[in-house]
């Protein structure tokens, strides 16, 4: 309900509840003071009419009391800030995961991509060293030859997997000019900054699988739009038999006409990335086509996804 009202997207952290809660609670603060100033605007305007008052007044306000009040209003917002808001934000921020599972990441924002790497299966991620940096075959300069814990270091391209109520730990760089690294279903956002390595974590409650489920709808074919990035829900077969379409793949403009020679015409389908990484810092001219893919694996699929990408290292 509130995610609609909000237009929020879908939350698959931990958190995130706490983040929309939060949320709701400044729009309904800033409700109250629109409504409270527009009311007090409105009646100013009526008190003040040049029918009651055809003189200005220049002598104005004589006593000091507006003057205590602003006084004590800044008093109060500094205590608010100083004293709880900056505190609890500190201790918040630093809390973080201690637990042996937590999943290490790091990402190296670029114009326009997003360079995703893991520290692989000894945990320790290897040198990097800007001297290596090849834009082509090494963008973030990994020592492979050099240092024994980069030779089983991943790295991909605007594709990060994340294992489902594990906590990640993501570690936050640029190359060029500041980004900002942006999970919309995690509720979470941080700037990428050149020079510093600035940590952020969460626990992502949901795969890949369930939050498609969630956003999935049901389709009138033929189409009028675009179907490439949606995937089917379910199996679709013709009559005699033959599958047209496999569940969790994507559906082709064949593929949607073949669909509809079969006498199918309403078929479930999904997004084929549910959760996308956004780049929330205007960073140059490219900078609405720097979006990378989140996947929340199960446990399985998450381990199978590494050894994947280990086998493809050996090659
Ligand atoms: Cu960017």
């Amino acid at each position: 309900m509130l995610q609609k009202l909000l237009g929020l997207p879908i939350n698959a952290s931990e958190r995130g509840a706490q983040m929309d809660r939060l949320i709701l609670y400044v729009h309904i603060l800033m409700v109250v003071l629109f409504v409270g100033w527009i009311t007090f605007f409105l009646y100013t305007l009526f008190r003040f009419r040049k029918g009651r008052n055809p003189r200005a007044d220049y002598t104005g306000v004589k006593t000091h009391a507006s003057s205590y009040l602003e006084v004590a209003i800044a008093a109060i917002e500094v205590v608010l800030l100083v004293g709880i808001s900056i505190p609890f934000w500190s201790w918040k921020v630093s809390a973080f995961p201690t637990e042996p599972n937590a999943v290490h990441v790091r990402v190296i924002a670029q114009q326009f991509a997003w360079n995703i790497h893991y520290p692989g299966p000894d945990g320790i991620f290897g040198r990097t060293d800007i001297k290596l940096v090849n834009e082509e075959s090494n963008p973030i300069g990994l020592d492979r030859k050099g240092d024994p814990h980069a030779k089983d270091d991943i790295v991909t391209l605007n594709q990060l997997h994340l294992p489902v109520n594990r906590p990640a730990v993501i570690e936050i760089t640029t190359k060029d000019v500041i980004h900002s690294f942006f999970l919309p279903v995690m509720r979470v956002k941080q700037d990428a900054v050149p020079g510093m390595l600035i940590p952020i974590h969460f626990i992502p409650t949901k795969t890949s699988n369930e939050m498609r489920e969630e956003l999935a709808f049901t389709l009138t074919l033929p189409a009028t739009k675009d179907l490439d990035p949606y995937v089917s829900m379910e199996d679709y077969k013709a009559a005699d038999g033959t599958v047209l379409v496999k569940k969790g793949h994507l559906i082709s403009k064949e593929t949607a006409a073949k669909l509809v020679t079969s006498g199918i015409t309403s078929v479930r389908i999904g997004p084929h990335y549910p959760a996308e990484i956004a780049c929330a810092q205007l960073c140059g001219l490219s900078h609405y086509r720097m979006r990378g893919y989140l996947t929340v694996d199960s446990e399985k699929d998450y381990a199978a996804w590494v050894k994947d990408q280990e086998d493809s290292l050996e090659e």
